[in-house]
């Protein structure tokens, strides 16, 4: 196996070439995060899988691109520092050492001269460039955002770093806390992200869960009066506005602003003169569930809760009745208007909540178009909208953390004194796209005048790279390392040369991820991203394959992304991916997840080491259906292993037999057969039909030449064996220069059988026919067979019984 890797890369004979003639085809598996753990069976799968899709373009005639490279910032590497002080870029140059020497020993047929790295400055440049472009356009903002913040490590965590409401590192409990956080503005593309999945071939499952995690539902927005506030009104967003008449209180959410407005002028918000009367039993009850997960909120398992309050009345405009209003955390702050008309006679959680605290049912009758009547209605009187609410939030783009990639912006005091006093006269900045405005000489971006003092760092300035530190834990105040770091953080203003200070938060570690399939095609560009025309040559990718978990997230994620480059000019088509797929895991040995607790993690070097790599290969596209979830098993290893040797036998010997039709005819199924699931990922009845095919040939003595179109099709699956016999049999070349071969016609024939003809129950003649032949079709044959002709010609037929695939009787 060595000795084909070696020459492979010798001969560069994985190297896409830039505008080729030939058609390309870009195949792309995501690129892993450089662990410290190495490479792990779920990487051989997918990538093994795209590796043979790969293989196969090629020598269907494709300028194959099938890159790789490194997703390497990310918190277990920034752990990993805190914990022994080496700093991160040390830990990921020998993390990646090992996962290319793993890669390469299992023989993917990587383009290595295009490898990248997304902690390299050279690179992250042009995610901060990016970044910039989302600023200018007014995609990115500051806003107050609640954060999980682990109070004993005083940092701010991921949701994926909360298991289950506790601190991953130190188990104290996850609080919220407010801190200002950059946001990008995803939810500005949520119609599109949605609607151009019809351009797009990816597996139903993945669409589907893209357009239920955007939740866009229609509906309106109506509002409700409320007796004690003369000038005030809750609005609700309701999907189901023709059950107005239904509604017999309402709820807002704890976080809603209608507390406060209840609360005297100047007090604490709830003390004072509230015009709630049990306002401490409200405030309580506020104070509890905020500490509340939004997953706890809503579990429909938890008994509703909920607190009324008491002296305030709103009131139902479709009927003019005084309904209560609760305060209650089922409903959440974040979505819709934060506040709900409650129908318990048609929603089932609004039911719950009615039988516990005793409040009114009331069924409502629909005609049909009620909906649309009820919002016409609600538009005529002023009392609501129509309304479009989405699930999706815009993506909180900050961390407080070291690793990452520095957020190229200055805060400038003195800008935004400026600012402040420029923004009166702009009535609406959001709405002028591409405008730049200038005071006293400086110019500013849509960005800068959103968000007041926050200066863009200029593009001739980046990469602003990440400077040393010596520790690298958050800070007492849940600030990033970086904020430590006085001499990096203050700067000058690029705006206006005054004092200012740089960005401590860094991006998230799906940044980086976002936009990396364009950098291969131009990995060494410093003038651009990447050249236009090499963009134009090489995207969109033909087939991407992935987690299923990165469907919500990094899919997402670089979907937006890639349509705001394509909103810039800078790629020519709307979408990055024209297929998508995705594997199941693979499970330690009885189906129970791979854990190093459980001691039954599978190291991919131990195989290959043991069986080689094209076992390893072959077993992980064998082991089951590749959507699915798999269970590792030794003894399926050594079956495969087996199969190999026996491929090994088959052509090493000097036979000289002709094959028989049988044999032909099996050969040609075979290839079709893999051909065809190749195209479907249906690695696992690609591999048992080769197995059967060679199980035939095994004993037949056939010579190699006359079947060796069956090492072409197990090439892709096993490389370095077929390669090596190849060479073995006097093959022309390398096995992985041929064109992949087409099953001969004549060889598919479906399977014959044999029906026998009978007159007036007593067998006369038989025919061969293929299996599945219409009875009409067999009737007429069977009527023109040389011997039954005999004792049919001039009689009459006074019935035909036929018995499927077996027999025809005629009476006469
Ligand atoms: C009245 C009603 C009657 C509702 C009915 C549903 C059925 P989707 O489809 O997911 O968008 N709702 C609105 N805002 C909420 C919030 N912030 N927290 C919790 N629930 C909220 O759900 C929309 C429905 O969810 C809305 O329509 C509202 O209940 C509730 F027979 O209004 B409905
Ligand atoms: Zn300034």
């Amino acid at each position: 196996e060595s000795k084909w890797q070696a020459y492979w890369q010798k001969n560069k004979l994985f190297e896409a070439a830039d505008f080729d003639k030939k058609p390309k085809n870009y195949i792309l598996v995501e690129f892993p995060y450089p662990s410290g753990e190495g490479l792990h069976t779920g990487h051989c799968r997918s990538y093994t899988a795209l590796d043979i899709i790969a293989r196969k373009r090629r020598m269907q005639g494709f300028n194959v691109l099938f890159p790789i490279g490194w997703d390497a910032f990310g918190l277990p590497t920034e752990n990993y520092a805190i914990k022994t002080g080496i700093h991160p870029s040390v830990a990921t140059k020998k993390n990646t050492d090992t996962f290319r020497r793993q890669l390469k020993s299992l023989g993917f047929s990587f383009d290595w001269s295009r490898e990248i790295n997304t902690t390299d400055p050279k690179y992250y440049k042009w995610t901060q460039w990016i970044f910039l472009q989302l600023y200018k356009k007014g995609l990115a903002y500051k806003a107050k955002m609640p954060i999980n913040f682990c109070p004993a490590c005083k940092i701010g965590l991921a949701n994926e770093e909360v298991v289950k409401g506790k601190c991953e590192r130190c188990g104290a409990i996850v609080r919220k806390k407010e801190m200002t956080q950059w946001m990008l503005k995803i939810t500005k593309y949520a119609d599109r992200l949605i609607d151009d999945l019809e351009k797009v071939d990816y597996q139903e499952k993945i669409k589907k869960q893209q357009i239920n995690w955007i939740g866009r539902s229609e509906g309106a927005e109506i509002k409700f009066k409320i007796t004690q506030l003369p000038n005030y009104s809750i609005t609700i967003f309701t999907t189901r506005p023709d059950t107005l008449s239904g509604a017999t209180y309402m709820v807002a959410s704890p976080e809603h602003s209608l507390i406060k407005n209840l609360s005297a002028r100047g007090g604490s918000a709830l003390g004072g003169k509230s015009k709630i009367k049990n306002y401490k039993e409200v405030n309580n009850y506020i104070n509890q569930a905020r500490q509340k997960s939004d997953i706890e909120r809503t579990d429909e398992k938890k008994e509703k809760t909920g607190v009324e309050l008491k002296g305030i009345k709103a009131i139902n405009p479709a009927n003019n009745k005084k309904i209560p209003v609760f305060v209650a955390d089922y409903v959440l702050p974040h979505y819709g208007t934060g506040a709900i008309m409650a129908v318990p006679a048609h929603d089932e959680r609004d039911s719950e909540f009615a039988q516990k605290f005793h409040l009114p049912v009331i069924k409502v009758k629909f005609p049909k178009d009620a909906i649309k009547k009820m919002i016409s209605w609600l538009e005529k009187n002023k009392i609501g909208k129509y309304a479009v609410n989405y699930k999706l939030r815009d993506w909180v783009f900050s961390r407080q953390h070291y690793w990452g990639e520095p957020i190229p912006m200055v805060f400038c005091s003195a800008c935004k004194k400026r600012i402040g006093n420029l923004k009166s006269k702009i009535p609406n900045p959001k709405q002028a796209q591409n405008s730049k405005f200038k005071i006293q000489n400086y110019e500013y971006n849509q960005g800068e005048i959103i968000n007041p003092g926050w200066i863009a760092v200029e593009e001739k300035d980046l990469p602003v790279e990440l400077p040393m530190v010596e520790k690298y834990q958050p800070t007492e105040t849940g600030e990033s390392p970086l904020a430590n770091i006085k001499d990096w953080v203050n700067t000058k203003c690029p705006k206006c040369d005054g004092p200012a200070k740089r960005e401590t938060d860094t991006m998230p570690n799906w940044a980086g991820s976002s936009w990396y399939y364009l950098r291969y095609l131009d990995p060494n560009n410093d003038k651009e991203l990447a050249d236009r025309k090499k963009i134009d040559y090489f995207m969109p990718v033909d087939w991407y394959n992935g987690g299923m978990e990165h469907t919500t997230l990094h899919l997402l994620y670089s979907r937006f992304w890639y349509k705001f480059l394509f909103d810039l000019g800078v790629v020519p088509t709307d979408e990055p991916y024209q297929k998508r797929t995705s594997q199941g895991m693979v499970l330690g040995e009885g189906g129970i997840k791979m854990s190093k607790s459980k001691n039954n993690v599978v190291n991919p070097d131990d195989i290959v080491k043991q069986y080689g790599a094209d076992t390893l290969r072959l077993y992980e596209m064998f082991i089951g259906p590749f959507g699915e979830r798999v269970a590792w098993d030794t003894k399926g290893i050594l079956g495969v292993k087996r199969f190999l040797d026996k491929v090994w036998r088959l052509f090493s010997p000097r036979h000289d037999r002709e094959p028989s039709r049988q044999l032909l005819v099996k050969l040609n199924q075979t290839i079709k057969k893999v051909t065809d699931d190749i195209e479907s990922m249906s690695f696992n009845t690609a591999v048992s039909s080769m197995m059967e095919l060679v199980n035939e040939a095994a004993a037949a003595k056939v010579s190699s030449a006359k079947i060796k179109d069956f090492l072409l099709i197990l090439s892709p699956f096993a490389p370095h064996i077929c390669e090596e016999l190849w060479e073995e049999i006097g093959g022309r070349g390398l096995i992985l220069e041929q064109k992949w071969p087409k099953a001969d016609k004549k060889y598919l024939l479906e399977k014959e059988i044999t029906i026998a003809i009978q007159v007036n129950g007593k067998l006369r003649d038989t025919i061969r026919v293929k299996s599945g032949a219409s009875e009409k079709k067999i009737i007429e044959l069977s009527k023109k067979a040389k011997n039954a002709k005999k004792y049919l010609v001039g009689k009459k037929i006074k019935k035909e019984i036929y018995i499927k695939d077996k027999l025809i009787n005629f009476v006469i």
